[in-house]
């Protein structure tokens, strides 16, 4: 449990601000920032550590911002435990990343073999967040949201429910994956109510 956050933790905020500056979240012009915001607050709440709550924050760091010398800057910074934990967050080191689909599957089967809790509190909250956001839109915006993502409606649709039943499998924070279900299954809901329309 987190009972007091550090100066490590104010670093930690002003590192991922300034490394994600004017990156914004995908399809929008919301700062990237805000996502690794909810991310880490989400952490906090189910009862991560000041190190897991770091990892949230800078959880696509490594991904999108330089692969593996960032991932070396934070194990200097933030230490091996906190650098760990991106590492296991991401799922492509090469620019340009592999294909969409060969990635969320290489993705899964690294899930499956993940062993360490603090990986799976992260991603799980990430998946959350993401999951969270396009619900939102999707209620905003209808179908034209599935432009936006590289495997499209099905593509997408398949991830999440591929990953919830990877963290159910592997006992995640079950607080965070029941709510990942209940919003997947919503939009699952959603989108089949559109296509018999
Ligand atoms: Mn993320």
């Amino acid at each position: 449990m987190v009972t007091e956050l550090t100066l490590k933790f104010q670093d930690a905020l002003v590192y991922g601000t300034e490394l994600h500056a004017g990156q914004p979240r995908k399809g929008t012009d919301i700062p990237y920032v805000s996502h690794l915001l909810a991310v880490s607050s989400i952490v906090m709440e189910n009862g991560g550590d000041e190190d897991e709550v770091i990892a949230a924050f800078l959880h696509d760091a490594a991904e999108d911002k330089g692969g593996r010398k960032v991932l070396d800057a934070i194990q200097i910074k933030f230490g091996k435990k906190v650098a760990d934990i991106v590492a296991g967050c991401t799922d492509a080191w090469t620019d340009p990343k592999p294909a969409w689909r060969e990635r969320k599957e290489q993705y899964l089967a690294h899930l499956e073999e993940e062993v360490s809790p603090s990986v799976l509190l992260v991603s799980c909250a990430d998946k959350l967040h993401n999951a969270r956001s396009i619900l939102s839109d999707y209620r905003r915006i209808g179908e034209s949201l599935w432009e936006r993502f590289n495997g499209g409606k099905d593509g997408t649709l398949w991830y999440y429910r591929s990953l919830i039943d990877a963290y159910q499998h592997l006992n995640a924070n079950s607080n965070i994956v029941d709510e990942l279900n209940r919003v997947v299954t919503e939009l699952e809901t959603l989108s089949r109510q559109c296509e018999s329309k």
